[in-house]
This record gives structure tokens, sequence and C-alpha cells, in this order.
């Protein structure tokens, strides 16, 4: 098994949900982190925890993973000890609103396309590289079951994750034997803020969602991604699809109400 202690993981959109779920379990596991996000307080608020909990060595930095100088300049910036990125988490995204093709607002397909796909790439362009000059490495996208299946209202938020799905599936065979590995983890109904960002703050909305269930938890989905990591060096999870039990498909849902 690899060990994740000592190694440095970066983490895009880690001040909620499954990013900081990620961070919590990859402190505890001794890793060093990097805490990407737009909310800097809640960085600095979860980094604090992190080194009291764990003694951690964590270094935040607040950025708009859309904004591709911004992107580049952070990571050149970064001090020495904090350049050579083990594993990345690219895990900012958003979806924003459900409704169909013909009364979708162009404003949020334009965030979902900007954040969860060229987010993604600004990103890993600059982290893979070093990987790749290191000869290791290792990218884990959270992708989505969205990524997968399409339904009702999720054109877009559906189109922008089937092109993680196709970025993780080109990226794989784009790395073959630089030494860095390539996976994805496919969640589906996660009780995250993921709900009340898509409805635009309507908290109601967002709770029904996951009514009548037992949804994931970002803890959850951090625990996939862990076993991602710690495979051993001959082994590579490319792709790791966790839904609830009570979710058999995007639309196949057995909820108690
Ligand atoms: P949350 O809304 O709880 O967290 C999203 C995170 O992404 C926040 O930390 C947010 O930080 C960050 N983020 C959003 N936009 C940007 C940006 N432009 N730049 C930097 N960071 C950004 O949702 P989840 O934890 O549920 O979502 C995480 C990932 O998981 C997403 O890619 C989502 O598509 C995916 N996913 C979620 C599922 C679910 O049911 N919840 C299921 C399957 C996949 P900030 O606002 O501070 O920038
Ligand atoms: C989030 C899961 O089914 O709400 O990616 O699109 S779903």
């Amino acid at each position: 098994m690899e060990r994740v202690s000592g190694k440095l993981v970066l983490i895009t959109g880690a001040s909620a949900g499954i990013g900081a779920a990620c961070a919590r379990l990859f402190a505890g596991e001794g890793a060093r982190l990097l805490l990407v996000a737009r909310r800097e307080q809640r960085l600095r608020e979860l980094a604090n925890e992190l080194r009291g909990k764990h003694q951690a060595e964590v270094l935040t930095c607040g950025l708009d993973v859309r904004r591709r100088e911004d992107v580049e300049a952070t990571l050149a910036g970064l001090p020495a000890p904090w350049q050579e990125i083990d594993i990345l988490i690219n895990n900012a995204g958003l979806a924003r609103g459900l409704g169909p093709i013909h009364t979708g607002d162009p404003t949020d397909w334009e965030e979902m396309i900007d954040t969860n796909l060229k987010g993604l790439l600004w990103v890993t362009r600059v982290v893979v590289a070093g990987m790749v000059a290191r000869r290791r490495g290792h990218v884990i996208n959270i992708g989505s079951i969205a990524g997968r299946e399409v339904y009702p209202g999720g054109n877009v938020y559906c189109a922008s994750k089937f092109a993680v799905t196709a970025l993780t599936r080109a990226m794989s065979i784009d790395l073959l034997g630089s030494g860095v590995r390539v996976s994805t983890v496919d969640p589906g109904l996660v009780e995250t803020e993921f709900s009340r960002v898509r409805f635009h703050g309507d908290e109601e909305r967002a709770r029904r969602v996951y009514e009548g269930l037992t949804p994931l938890s970002g803890d959850d989905v951090a625990e996939a991604v862990l076993f991602c990591a710690t495979r051993p060096a001959h082994a590579t999870v490319r792709e790791l699809v966790l839904t609830p039990t009570a979710q058999a498909s995007v639309v196949h849902v057995f909820r108690t109400l």
C-alpha cells in the first residue's frame, strides 16, 4: 500500500463538502495539504482545525479556478517546499439550475463549464507538467454519475461532467509510462452545499433532494479518494463509482417518504 503520510496533496474546492472532507481525512493520514477555494476565510479556519487536531502542515490559497492567469500565477508563486505536488484532487465544481435546455440560463451554463471543465484543465495543466518532470504523481478527479448518465434538466451540468470522464480517460492514455497515475471518483447523491448552490440558496428545495434516503456524506467520498491514493504503485483505480445504497442510477432512487 502507498502511504500518503508526508505527501503534498493539492485539493481544489476545499472550503466545503467533499473537498473539506478530503482535507480532514488526508490530514489525519499525515499528508501535507495545499487547500484552494474562493472563500479563503473558510480555508483558514479549516487549516487551523487541522493544525490543532493533526499537527498538519497546511497552506491555503484563495483562488478562483476559472481564472487561468490567477491559477498559473498562484501555482508558479508557491513557496519552494510547496511546489512539488504529489496528489492533485480536482474537486472544485458546481451545478447551477435544473431547467430544460430551452429555458436554461446561459450565465449558469458558463459558470459550470468554466469551473467544472476549464477550471479543472487550468489546474491540471500546470500541476501535471511538474509531475511528469518528476516522473511521479497522481491526479484524482471528482467526476459524477452525472458524467455517465444524463437526467432531466441535467443537460449542461451532465455535459461538464461527461467532459471530466473524457478527460480522465484521455489523460490516462497521455500519461501512460510517465509515472503519473489518473483516477476518477464518481459519486451519486452526496449531501453537501451542492444543492443549495445549484438552487441559488433555496434551502427547502435543496433539502428535498436528499429526502427519504440516506445520501452519501463528504466523508464517504473522501474514503473512496483515499482508497485510490493508497493503492500500490503498480495498481491504479481508473474509475470508482460510489452511490447511496438507495440509488441505482441518476434517476432510480428509492425513497421512504
Ligand atoms: P460543495 O458546494 O459543498 O463544495 C464545492 C466546492 O467547490 C467548494 O469548496 C467551493 O468553494 C469550490 N468551488 C466552486 N467553484 C469554485 C471556483 N470557481 N474556484 C475554486 N473553488 C470553487 O459541493 P460538493 O462538495 O458536493 O462538490 C464537490 C465536487 O463533487 C464537485 O465537482 C461536484 O460536481 C462533485 N459531485 C458532487 C455530488 C453531490 O451530490 N454533492 C455528486 C457527484 C459529484 P468556494 O465557493 O469557496 O470557491
Ligand atoms: C451530482 C450528482 O445526480 O445531482 O453530480 O447530478 S447529481
